[in-house]
């Protein structure tokens, strides 16, 4: 999904113009995946524009960052300003999907990152579903991926760095290739871990699954906390275990969870149909409470936004 242009990104301290928003050909990140990012969406809200669980997404920036010993050089309550005075400089009304993004500057090109300055910006585009409206409602398909999610002690999954995107960009290729919509990882033990971009769910016998993160080698995603405490309030009984690639071929529905794709269900992995292939009734409840929450119209999770 190409990004439409907004007027300024936030960069170094500065808002600067969104054309003039550059960096040197030699920027380190470039060449050595020397950067960690986040996915953050703001909503139109009955408030006004408002931030979901802007200090979650902004803890786990940080978080990523010292796993590769970037300091960053704001503080929490900095890198929230920014991301407001982003949301205020180019907010239309209709939400935004926000990139922050610290990342090794320009300097030296050397393995030792330390000799390059930690720069961090911050972008907003407005960005619709990202899989297409029509995925939210019907669900998209998928595949389990030939190549392996990394194995932690070999890129830590914990941590949302650029250069561990060429595992997931390889999935999606290949599975986008293949006239599929979205691929899922296996762990290097061969369980499921997580979708390109995406946490995974299944709905076995009214149980809502997700495979628990750190053993899994998934992304401890935001939404996928989210939609815990939600399923939880809605009455499920929520669980998270391991799962193989045939518990999700014989789940009753399966869905994916991450900022960009919210709440999206599956209809059919590796050839075999999903339930009734199309959106279970527990996605739909728990997609609906989701977006409620989002667009805060569910007063129990207001402490989830913040209104710019
Ligand atoms: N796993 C991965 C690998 C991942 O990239 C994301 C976010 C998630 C799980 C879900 O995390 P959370 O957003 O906190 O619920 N993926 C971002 C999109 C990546 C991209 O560059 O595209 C996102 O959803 O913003």
């Amino acid at each position: 999904m190409p990004v439409t242009p907004t007027s300024t990104i936030w960069m170094d301290g500065d808002l600067v113009e969104w054309d003039l928003a550059r960096v040197h050909v030699l920027t380190h990140a470039l060449h050595h995946g020397t950067g960690v990012f986040e996915g953050i969406r703001a909503y139109a809200t009955p408030k006004g524009t408002a931030v979901f669980r802007l200090h979650a997404h902004l803890e786990r920036l940080c978080n990523s960052a010292k796993v590769l010993m970037m300091p960053v050089g704001y503080d929490l309550d900095e890198l929230a300003a920014a991301v407001f005075a982003v949301v205020r400089g180019n907010d239309g009304g209709e939400g935004l999907y926000l990139r922050p993004l610290v990342y090794r500057g320009y300097g030296a090109l050397d393995l030792d990152a330390t000799a390059s300055p930690v720069c961090v910006a911050i972008a907003a585009w407005p960005w619709g579903a990202y899989l297409g409206d029509e995925a939210l409602a019907r669900g998209v398909t998928l595949q389990t991926s030939t190549w392996r999610r990394h194995d932690p002690n070999s890129i830590p999954t914990a941590a949302k760095a650029t250069g561990s995107y060429v595992n997931s960009g390889l999935a999606l290729l290949e599975a986008t290739a293949a006239g599929v919509d979205e691929a899922v990882l296996l762990s290097p033990d061969g369980r499921v871990s997580e979708a390109s971009g995406e946490n995974v769910f299944v709905v076995t016998d009214g149980v809502v699954v997700t495979p628990p993160t750190s053993k899994a080698g998934a992304l401890a995603g935001i939404t996928r906390d989210s939609v815990l405490t939600l399923a939880r309030d809605l009455g499920y009984e929520v669980r998270t275990a391991t799962l193989t690639r045939t518990d999700l071929y014989l789940a009753d529905e399966m869905f994916l969870t991450g900022t960009a794709v919210e709440v999206t269900p599956v209809r059919a992995i590796d050839g075999r149909t999903i339930g009734s292939g199309s959106r279970g009734p527990v996605t739909e409840a728990i997609q609906a409470a989701y977006f409620a929450a989002v667009h805060g119209e569910s007063p129990r999770y207001a402490a989830w936004l913040d209104v710019v």
